[in-house]
């Protein structure tokens, strides 16, 4: 159970992280090799797996042929309880505290806690905080929950009543596929007032918009859509790999 302790150690020598977020609801079995490939001789160092509508057993059959394929650490980034499986390595544990959905806040943790009791899996309590990124995304249409406004103070002081009610990560969320990621100004206000590793994500799709996530101050920065159905963003991200900037897990 090193996933958590792997995030926080990466973060204290400076060193970044990039997950590559896997839809068990698009991503095709049989594609899987190619894809795992480019992802393995990339400077990804997770893979998350999730989605906001998945189909029961597709979770589970997804991770268990990327087990077969990789090493990289598994990690759910569930939209709901049936997208647990003791496959993975490890769960984020997300509460959705920018909303005010109960069943978002607690409610799907509460049934989630008779999959967990007796679970293998790390599981990681997570913050997520949705932030207004242009358009109504996915996640804010199945959580039924408001984003929050782009106003750095709201954000950082939701961000930090997650820290001190002992979460362990804080998770800007954009949206899949937003028209507008997290800006710099908000991720700069937040880490800068946060003792926990701060992960971003939610329409970045280029190398700049990387790069800027990081700049500002993201430890890990989450990209599906920009990875889905094109390679060249593969090429794109190949210039990382000389930069010993990332810190695989293993
Ligand atoms: C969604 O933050 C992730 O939860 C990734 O978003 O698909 O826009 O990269 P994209």
């Amino acid at each position: 159970k090193h996933v958590l302790e792997h995030i926080k150690a990466s973060v204290v020598i400076n060193k970044k992280l990039l997950a590559i977020l896997i839809d068990p609801d698009k991503q095709n079995i049989e594609a899987l090799p190619d894809f795992i490939t480019l992802i393995k001789a990339s400077v990804i160092t997770h893979i998350f797996i999730g989605g906001s509508t998945v189909e029961a057993q597709r979770t589970e059959t997804l991770v268990l042929a990327l087990k077969r394929l990789t090493d990289l650490p598994l990690v759910l980034f569930p939209g709901d309880v049936t997208q647990i499986t003791e496959a993975a390595d490890a769960v984020l544990f997300l509460s959705l505290i920018s909303g005010d959905n109960p069943d978002f806040l607690i409610g799907k943790h509460v049934k989630a806690a008779r999959l967990l009791r007796n679970s293998n899996l790390e599981i990681i309590p997570t913050g997520y905080l949705l932030i207004e990124s242009g358009a109504e995304t996915a996640v804010q249409r199945v959580t039924k929950t408001q984003p929050l406004k782009n106003c750095k103070h709201t954000i950082t002081d939701t961000a930090k009543a997650g820290e001190l009610l002992g979460l362990q990560l804080i998770y800007l969320e954009a949206g899949s596929g937003a028209v507008n990621p997290v800006s710099g100004h908000v991720i700069k206000g937040v880490k800068n007032d946060l003792n926990i590793p701060l992960i971003v994500g939610g329409g970045i799709r280029s190398k700049q918009q990387l790069d800027d996530a990081y700049a500002a101050g993201a430890d890990l920065v989450v990209i599906g859509t920009a990875f889905e159905n094109n390679n060249s963003f593969f090429e794109e991200l190949e210039s990382y790999s000389i930069s010993g900037r990332f810190l695989k897990a293993r």
